[in-house]
């Protein structure tokens, strides 16, 4: 076999030394500081040599078997491995590899399952769904009737009987649930229970904890939906993009809602990497990963606690955990800012009933993929909690503020150092 023929990071200094210095500043962001945003990792060297590979030049529309181009023989290989594997690691009935995102695999699950102008039923973004489950800055707000459900005021958990009482008074054509900023474990059987009910579809985007789901470290909607959404990045830790579980009564729909329906040619490289990450969340050592990507987010919630940050819920059961600084006075917005300028990278975000602009926000996310993948356990979840807090707390528009911040900066870059992110040599 031919050696493999890859990237050559001298050749892209020379030919564009502008976007080398960019991969190399990003090289450095991500070994320099705490990367604590719960939709992002940090993908193996295999994921990347696939995504880096010849395999971008291919043009493959259609299916494995069924193209629309010659010269397929390779990629039909790829994409099947990666097929095979997803429906084996997930117990699928089908898997579609193509989306190039989890957006995008929605969209493809709504052309599958619904018409424009349905009734769909989700969980409202502000209380942790997400865009594509009914916004209307976005086509599923547009395109179809939705209807948002909330969490409790008081657990601050999905409210079962709202969501019950809401398809039973608009009779949806989907249930979608799954969430970007909720921290608890979500009943997949009561959601089948009242989509059957009401004969509606149950749409799963689990694109937060598929990656927990492959690890066994949460139990699997699969056997609950009709359709499961899902990412290929955030904890699953491969190369960014999308997939879609389904029952094999609707592959042939979902498979035509992807291509030809939603979009053109695959990324086969991004397929190929897809296929090298469900390899590895196939392994022993990945089950480990995930069950302590969840056990870090658990003591992180706890060590936030403890600064005064309330973990909305009270904690969490997943790889993330949702504050809310009321109590300590400092906006989301703020906090994210301060903890960027001590090399903490997170995001705000709004909390259930917010009264702020999701812009300004009342709270932070924080999640432990990639930190757990550099090797961070308990004791240095605790130590991070610490960071945050005096981060959070730490105006820099006082005096000495400033100064602060860049020293937490330095305690930030001694803490990683023991933990590299894409160590060297
Ligand atoms: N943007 C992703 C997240 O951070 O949760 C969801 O699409």
């Amino acid at each position: 076999m031919t050696p493999f023929w890859g990237p050559d990071f001298d050749e892209l200094a020379e030919t564009d030394p502008e976007i080398a210095s960019v991969v190399l500043g990003e090289l450095d962001r991500l070994r320099g500081g705490l990367q604590l945003v719960a939709s992002e990792n940090l993908t193996s060297p295999a994921v990347l040599a696939a995504l880096g590979s010849t395999l971008t030049n291919k043009y493959a529309e259609g299916y494995p078997g069924r193209r629309y181009y010659g010269g397929c023989a390779q990629v039909d290989r790829a994409e099947q491995l990666g097929i095979d594997r997803a429906r084996e690691l997930f117990g699928a009935e089908h898997a579609n590899l193509q989306p190039h995102s989890g957006a995008s695999a929605n969209l493809a699950a709504y052309a599958a399952l619904v018409q424009p102008g349905d009734t769909v039923l989700a969980m409202e973004l502000p209380h942790g769904g997400h865009l594509t489950h009914g916004s209307r800055v976005n086509f599923s707000g547009r395109w179809f009737d939705t209807v948002g459900y909330r969490v409790r005021r008081d657990t601050e958990l999905i409210d079962y009987d709202e969501v019950r009482d809401l398809a039973r008074a608009h009779r949806p054509k989907m249930i979608i649930c799954g969430a970007t900023a909720y921290p608890r474990l979500i009943d997949f059987a009561r959601f089948r229970e009242i989509a059957d009910e009401v004969g509606a579809y149950l749409m799963v985007d689990a694109a937060h904890f598929i990656g927990l789901v492959a690890g066994r470290a949460i139990p699997s909607p699969v056997p609950y939906a009709d359709v499961v959404c899902a990412t290929t990045h955030k904890v699953l830790r491969g190369p960014r993009g999308g997939m879609i579980l389904c029952r094999g009564s609707l592959a042939e729909r979902i498979d035509k809602a992807v291509f030809p329906f939603t979009q053109g040619g695959p990324l086969m490289h991004a397929i190929a990497a897809k296929a090298v990450a469900l390899r590895e969340a196939a392994s022993p050592r990945f089950r480990a990963y995930a069950s302590q990507v969840v056990q870090n987010a658990q003591a992180l919630a706890a060590a936030l606690a403890a600064e005064g940050m309330r973990p909305v819920s009270g904690g969490t059961d997943t790889h993330l955990a949702l504050l809310d600084l009321r109590a300590v006075g400092v906006t989301g917005r703020d906090a994210e800012a301060r903890c960027e300028a001590a090399g903490i990278t997170l995001n705000k975000n709004a909390i259930p009933y917010d009264p702020e602009k999701p812009m300004v926000a009342s709270g932070i996310r924080v999640g432990t993929p990639s930190v757990t993948t550099q090797g961070m356990r308990e004791p240095e979840m605790r130590r991070i909690g610490g960071l945050i807090a005096r981060a959070v707390r730490t105006d820099p528009g006082r005096p000495g503020g400033t100064e602060t911040l860049a020293r937490l900066a330095s305690e930030v870059a001694e803490l990683v150092a023991a933990y590299p992110a894409y160590p060297r040599g």
